[in-house]
């Protein structure tokens, strides 16, 4: 059975570029759990009643994309927004998608843990007739035309730009590779990118599931796994950050002795890069939420908005200054 598998080639093919600013990173309420709506009600007026599926809150690049949503899909902005953190749970996302059909939001919102098991769930909010805007990670499902818009980050092309400095300052490297959660779009796709330029140097891999504990957790066995290992790539900066803690028990230097490529650009990461203790880091840009606002807008009044928009990345190395990481809103 055909797969309508949203992969970047099409992202690139049919993608607007959508030159995002970075945007700063409002305040927003910070606990990710079940927020209410605000009160608003679909039928008087244009408030728009959304219904928004996060899939957790493991890391500090979720965390500010949870704040730059909650910033801009405000009651003020014409919003009527129920937010629900799914724990990094497949289970609890799909009850709040089914929970969506329930109250008859106008749309939903929401970033797939992982890429497959949508199928049953995105057929019936096709049939409730619920536009679906996804948010940051990808789907591949059976069902046609499973959502109106995406937006969210070239993945594959971050993992090439991790790969290509690899290449020119490393070209020896004996790599680990620290994945992130297993079968999510972040993590394949990375991945892939990653290893089209220096898959030859990948001497071993493990999954830290996108944050720093499991990230230490699975850097302090590949230690002893792979004695010789010279640098970590890790898929998120919060597994780079656990990757420190685990090499810097050993006696060793992160950065020196272990070199640490990393993907996020989140303030403690940067940091990290400050320090010397990061060699690299690829920015994917999470606060978005102002662009995601006008989306939401536009599908919920019917417009036609472009099938994606990719928010545009930058990458860091050792000679930014610690103005710059202070000057960073996430
Ligand atoms: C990337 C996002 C990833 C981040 C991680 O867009 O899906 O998930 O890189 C986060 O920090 O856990």
């Amino acid at each position: 059975m055909r797969r309508n598998t949203f992969t970047r080639t099409m992202v690139a093919a049919a993608a607007t570029i959508s030159m995002l600013t970075l945007a700063a990173c409002g305040g927003g309420s910070d606990d990710p759990a079940t927020t209410g709506g605000g009160g608003g009600s679909s039928q008087g007026g244009d408030t728009i009643k959304v219904g928004f599926s996060q899939l957790g809150a493991e890391s500090g690049w979720r965390t500010a994309n949870t704040e730059s949503v909650k910033a801009n899909l405000t009651k003020e902005n014409g919003f009527d927004l129920t937010f629900v953190d799914a724990q990094q749970k497949q289970e609890n996302q799909i009850k709040a998608l089914r929970d969506f059909i329930d109250q008859g939001v106008d749309v939903i919102a929401f970033s797939p843990v992982i890429e497959t098991g949508w199928d049953e769930v995105l057929q019936d909010i096709k049939d409730a007739d619920i536009p679906v805007v996804l948010v940051d990670r990808t789907v591949d499902t059976t069902v046609a035309d499973p959502f109106v818009t995406w937006i969210g980050a070239d993945f594959t092309k971050e993992g090439v730009t991790a790969g290509e400095w690899v290449k020119e300052n490393h070209p020896d490297a004996k790599i680990f590779e620290l994945q992130g959660t297993m079968g999510s779009g972040a993590q394949t796709n990375r991945q892939e990118g990653f290893r089209s330029v220096v898959g030859d140097n990948v001497i071993g891999e493990a999954s830290g599931n996108f944050t720093r504990a499991e990230g230490k957790a699975a850097t302090e066995a590949a230690l002893a796994a792979y004695p010789d290992m010279d640098l970590i790539f890790a898929h998120n900066d919060d597994m780079g950050l656990g990757a420190i803690e685990a090499i810097e028990a050993t006696g060793k230097k992160p950065g020196v002795d272990i070199k640490i490529v990393t993907v996020d650009g989140v303030k403690d990461g940067l940091q990290a890069l400050v320090d010397k203790k990061f060699n690299y880091v690829v920015e994917c840009n999470p606060a978005f939420g102002d662009q995601l606002a006008e989306l939401i807008k536009k599908v919920a009044a019917g417009e036609q908005v472009e099938k994606s928009t990719i928010v545009v990345d930058e990458a860091f190395d050792q000679t930014i200054t610690q103005e710059f990481v202070d000057s960073r809103t996430f």
